[in-house]
């Protein structure tokens, strides 16, 4: 029998069946993983052979073959294990949710979380969250983030998972789809998903006076079925985005408004950083590519691993 993956713990997995049956599953000793180093062999998302066992009267499966991946996405820790994590598998798009504040989400975040998602092309939209709780200046900043992102192509929209406010625009955006919710602890993921669907009622939790961080209130990543005809992953919060192997010269390429320019560079393998007559840099001086995305492309470059609140929004 084949069916998906909606949960996974390490060691159990919650597997469904064709028929719409919910099964606790252990992997096959001998299961041959995926080709890279993971610390998840099997992720949220897989799509699974799995065969079921009767013991004590209960029944669990056994997953014998995970087939191939349409796409993951996957991040890889920023301390030094450097071990790679797959956060989610077959999903048709990202939604990344984003604060301007408590906690704070810095553009750098952004946007090593948007090329990772380009690279395995996977449409990413921004939910600006918590609007209810915006001043003017903070609500300025929002608008100016959403320009430059408009811009580029990403879709934007400003919600408030708290007070519902533009749900149903992201009902609209889910609609027949397999959504990835992303960000940092405590921006409100579980509180939309409950938004989305208020019978889910999943556990939230407030972000924390002190640090004004969230709590990783959330701790496995799991997908649900959602009454209107979507599935949504809702994921633990990530606290910094490791890029994997990427080639210097790949990089540009997941910067879509850097990729559209590369062939006005004077050398074809231009990395837009020393090299005489850059297109690209030329663009930034005049404001057409914005600084702080051209900051977070130097940073990848140089390998900077953006460690989260390292940075903040002052450089735009
Ligand atoms: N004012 C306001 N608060 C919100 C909004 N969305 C979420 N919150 C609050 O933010 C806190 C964190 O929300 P969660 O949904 O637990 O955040 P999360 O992203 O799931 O966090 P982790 O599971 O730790 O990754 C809770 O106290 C929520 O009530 C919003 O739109 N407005
Ligand atoms: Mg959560
Ligand atoms: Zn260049």
């Amino acid at each position: 029998m084949t069916g998906t993956v909606y949960k996974s713990t390490g060691s159990w997995y919650v597997v469904k069946s064709p028929a719409g049956e919910f099964f606790n599953c252990r992997a096959k000793g001998r299961l041959r993983l995926s080709n890279f180093k993971s610390t998840n062999p099997i992720a949220v998302g897989d799509h699974v052979d799995f065969e079921l066992e009767v013991k004590n009267a209960q029944t669990t499966g056994v997953i014998t073959y995970i087939h191939d991946r349409r796409n993951y996405i996957v991040r890889k820790s920023v301390n030094l294990s450097k071990q790679t994590h797959i956060i989610a598998s077959n999903i048709d798009q990202a939604l990344l949710i984003i604060t301007i504040n408590n906690p704070l989400t810095t553009t750098s975040f952004i946007d090593r979380f948007l090329i990772t998602a380009e690279a395995y092309h996977i449409q990413s939209v921004l939910l600006f969250n918590k609007i209810d709780t915006y001043d003017a200046a903070t609500k300025a900043q929002a608008v100016l983030l959403q320009d430059r992102y408009r811009k580029i192509g990403y879709q934007c929209l400003e919600i408030s998972a708290k007070n519902r406010i533009n749900i149903d625009a992201v009902k609209d955006q889910m609609k027949q789809k397999v959504s990835m919710i992303s960000g940092h602890s405590g921006v409100g993921k579980s509180t939309l998903v409950n938004a989305l669907d208020a019978d889910l009622n999943l556990r939230t939790a407030a972000i924390s006076d002190q640090h004004q961080q969230g709590q990783h209130t959330t701790t496995f990543a799991e997908m649900f079925d959602l009454k209107f005809g979507a599935q949504i992953i809702d994921t633990p919060g990530i606290r910094g985005f490791g890029i994997v192997d990427m080639e210097p010269e790949e990089i540009g390429d997941y910067f879509p408004e850097i990729l559209n320019l590369k062939q006005d560079c004077k050398f074809n393998n231009c990395l837009h950083k020393d090299e005489p007559q850059c297109a690209v840099k030329a663009a930034v001086e005049c404001g057409d590519i914005a600084d702080f995305r051209y900051h977070s492309y130097l940073q990848i470059l140089e390998g900077d691993q953006g460690n989260y609140r390292s940075d903040n929004y002052t450089d735009f």
